[in-house]
């Protein structure tokens, strides 16, 4: 059920002539001559022939300008030679390498350890900013510098390092990671000098042959990542993927290596083109811009704590955005949307949000609400609201170039929109035909497109959509973004797309969240975006954006949200069914029983398609697919918890296997399940005709949820998966708080024999004998910005031997009722 290990044909670089909607000519992406013209023709279709004409002309200009730029400027080469010098700096040390072969200045290389974790490295004088992946860029200042690191000559080699991490920087310019403060643990990543070759810097890490490779953002990819290349660019697929499609819309320069020797997250901030190549080394090519990167140990919480402390905390998603989302394009009209929303009711089926895509916009033009198909978006929220039912709207950067369009004008009038290198507008083509596009490297772009959510605040919509915002120009060869020549601000120091492209979306997001938190300050803002960046999580969620409808779509939504939530967003998930075309009943019951498990639930699917909702395959499937929707339902305590934690700590709700033991070789490549939190392990069914499954159990007790039998780990099991149906096992020893009637309940399930030892590995608070691993629930009103009630529970015996639920938090006593799931095994 695995995913191949290595990926046929993912070259580091797209062909230029198979980019753009000719991609679909691409030879593997289809099997032969007719049903490749087939899919172009089908992309064709889908933007409509007038839009293509203007790719057309788009692909000739775009073409034309990049030649323009392509002269090869290339620099002098910079190799480290020999060391020849190293002092202290704050924070670590400085080291300077004799000048090799070409070059006449010597060549630097700055460690600075951080206050919160981790350490930079930055060769050939670069420095930690500017930067818009870090937290408060804004303010320009370097991330706090640990105070306590110490610096030492050995033999040949020199030490720099703090308590936590060292680093030894070797004559050539190799460098080695060690965790701990002595410099004797084995090596946790070994880096080779650098070396820029006059067109790009080559940097490469050694990997242990027992390492697994994670993260680099939204992949079409197997979880462990090696045996591809991965280009950072971001870039629009254009309808659908499959496996292999590389790269997508969200490129993050984040990698996540577990091994033996240990686990380690690595960040190269840079956001220019480039690729990693994760082989035998991890090789990263970067065509521009400072080489800086920083390296965070383990464990994985530990460096995704330490790294979103660098680059920002996810933002915490409203309660609600937690519940199930009804989506489509094309549901036309607010009468559709009633009808749907009533269909729920009538059925008596759970539902928290309802979008609206493209098409309830004059002529796909962003923040033109249509006045004819949808009058009275107030009315709509609010009744809604009454059922508990949240809306949230799309908005695209691509501004339709037509004076009477009032964003178009207002943005004319504040001169925000990208320019070309001569200084007229530069132009693209998107859904409403000719589009500029508004460059958020400029603060007074932020500004201004942050009051555009004015009118849909007011009118109670609750969330926002950023699709197209790679940003995707519709082109019908090559590159399907802005020309590269396309001038940016960039805060004042000026630069082109090469430079502003992949931070494009993260800047949009950035904008976005500021303007819905000032026009509504007492709740939280909620949005969605496809495309980002390395800190794209302070401020959105993403999703799979048009991944293909196929079995093969199904197991990669997993790897996806798995690999994303590596990368330090938790929040995604996929379109359930897949984007570009009607998935068979089971496929569907199957994609539904995954996202119910991962942090965003949502049905979406193309224009045109027919409908998915719960009930759209009849009476049998609604069947199915109902326990999905309760158990998500039932589990928002739980899933809201969580939610607390990614927001507190950057550690995902959704998590795979070895984040139960990074030293366990076997949980690194189980890719086909996952744990949830602490406490639940999920096995989802990922192929067709499947009616049972093995589970691989990590150490300890597992419960079955359904069936409440417990099976011993390390080891396999093999579970029943009936189509009504996902295998979930809950570890010995949670207390899991779930909600039923409108009521917390804790469910309790018993210790295992190797529980009682009375580890307590979390640091909960509790007497010494408590019994791991216990539980935690975080409530507030579901929004806002109150500080949240927080309260632990542990499991310990009482003087008779009884198991009890012991409580820390507020209340005096455990203020929940307990369900004992399990024969409450006392003895
Ligand atoms: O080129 O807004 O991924 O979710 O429905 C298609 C229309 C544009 C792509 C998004 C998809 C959305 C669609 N959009």
């Amino acid at each position: 059920m695995r995913l191949p290990r290595s990926l046929p044909g993912n070259d580091p670089v797209t062909p230029p002539m198979f980019g753009g909607w000719l991609r679909h000519l691409r030879p593997r992406s289809r099997e032969n001559v007719l049903d490749r013209t087939k899919a172009l023709a089908g992309a064709f279709q889908l933007i409509g022939w007038q839009n293509s004409l203007r790719a057309v002309r788009y692909a000739v200009r775009r073409t034309w300008l990049d030649r323009q730029l392509e002269q090869p400027s290339r620099t002098p080469p910079r190799v480290p030679g020999r060391l020849t010098g190293a002092e202290p700096v704050a924070g670590g040390a400085r080291f300077t390498f004799a000048p090799t072969q070409g070059m006449d200045d010597d060549l630097t290389l700055e460690v600075r350890f951080l206050a919160a974790g981790g350490v930079f490295v930055g060769w050939d004088g670069a420095r930690p900013t500017p930067s818009y992946a870090l937290a408060d860029f804004g303010s320009g200042q370097a991330p706090a510098a640990s105070q306590d690191t110490t610096l030492a000559r050995e033999g040949d080699d020199w030490k720099v390092g703090t308590g936590e991490l060292s680093v030894t920087v070797h004559p050539a310019g190799g460098l080695t990671f060690r965790s701990g403060g002595d410099g004797h643990a084995p090596p946790l990543r070994q880096d080779l000098p650098p070396r820029w070759d006059g067109s790009a810097w080559t940097h490469r890490s050694t990997l242990d042959s027992d390492a697994a490779v994670l993260g680099l953002g939204g992949r079409s990819a197997p979880l462990d990542r090696r045996g591809g290349t991965y280009r950072l660019w971001n870039s629009d697929p254009g309808g659908t993927y499959t496996l292999g499609d590389d790269p997508l819309s969200l490129s993050i320069p984040v990698h996540l290596v577990v091994a033996d020797a240990g686990t380690h997250l690595a960040f190269h901030d840079t956001s220019f083109d480039g690729t990693v190549e994760v082989g035998e080394q991890v090789v990263t090519r970067l065509s521009d811009g400072p080489l800086r990167y920083y390296v965070f140990p383990g464990p994985p919480a530990r460096a995704l704590d330490a790294y979103t402390a660098l680059t920002g905390r996810p933002a915490l998603p409203p309660r609600w955005a937690l519940g199930y989302h009804q989506s489509r394009w094309g549901y036309g009209s607010e009468s559709a949307v009633r009808r749907i929303v009533g269909q729920f009711a009538e059925r008596d089926l759970p539902l928290s949000v309802i979008w609206l895509d493209i098409d309830h916009l004059v002529d796909n033009r962003p923040f033109n609400v249509d006045p004819q198909r949808y009058p009275d978006l107030s009315t709509l929220t609010a009744d809604l609201a009454e059922r508990g039912i949240h809306l949230v709207a799309i908005a695209d950067p691509g501004v339709a170039t037509d004076r009477r369009d009032p964003v178009f004008a207002g943005g004319l009038a504040a001169d925000v929109f990208c320019r070309d290198e001569r200084g007229g507008l530069a132009t693209g083509v998107v859904w409403p035909g000719t589009t500029v596009f508004p460059d958020f490297t400029a603060s007074r772009t932020r500004e201004w497109w942050s009051r555009l959510y004015q009118t849909y605040v007011s009118a109670g919509v609750a969330g926002f959509w950023h699709d197209m915002n790679e940003p995707s120009s519709f082109a019908a060869w090559g590159d399907g973004t802005l020309p590269l020549s396309t001038r940016h601000d960039l805060d004042g120091r000026g630069g082109d797309h090469r430079e502003a492209h992949n931070v494009y979306a993260l800047l949009l997001n950035h904008a976005g969240f500021d303007g819905v938190r000032r026009l509504r300050p007492d709740r939280r803002p909620y949005l969605l975006s496809r495309s980002g960046f390395a800190g794209l999580q302070r401020y959105a969620g993403t999703w799979s954006g048009d991944i293909g409808t196929a079995w093969e779509g199904l197991r990669i939504s997993l790897s996806f949200t798995l690999g994303l939530g590596c990368s330090g967003m938790p929040y995604s998930g996929p379109d359930i069914g897949g984007f570009d075309a009607h998935p068979s009943a089971e496929l569907y019951v199957r994609w539904f029983q995954l996202a119910s498990y991962l942090p965003f639930f949502r049905v979406h699917c193309a224009a045109s398609l027919p409908h998915r909702e719960p009930w759209a395959f009849g009476p049998e499937v609604l069947g199915q697919v109902r326990p999905a929707l309760t158990e998500r339902y039932a589990l928002l305590p739980y899933w809201y918890t969580l939610a607390f934690v990614a927001h507190r700590t950057g550690t995902p709700y959704a998590r795979p296997m070895f984040w139960a033991d990074p030293a366990d070789a076997a949980l690194r490549w189980e890719d086909d399940q996952f744990l949830l939190g602490d406490a639940l392990l999920v096995a989802p069914v990922l192929a067709e005709g499947v009616r049972e499954r093995t589970v691989r159990l990590p150490a300890g007790r597992w419960y079955d949820r359904r069936t409440g039998i417990a099976h011993d780990g390390p080891g396999h099991v093999t579970v029943p998966a009936p189509l009504d149906s996902t295998p979930v096992l809950v570890r010995a020893g949670a207390v899991l708080p779930v909600e039923r009637a409108g009521s917390i309940v804790l469910e309790v399930y018993p210790p295992g024999p190797d529980d009682e030892a009375g580890q307590d590995d979390d640091g909960a608070a509790g007497a010494d004998d408590d019994l791991a691993p216990g539980g935690m629930l975080v409530t507030d009103a579901g929004d806002g910005f109150a500080e949240p009630v927080e309260e632990r529970f542990t499991l310990g015996r009482d003087d008779d031997g009884r198991l009890e639920v012991r409580y820390s938090g507020p209340a005096g006593s455990l203020p929940y009722d307990v369900d004992w799931r399990v024969a409450p095994g006392r003895p």
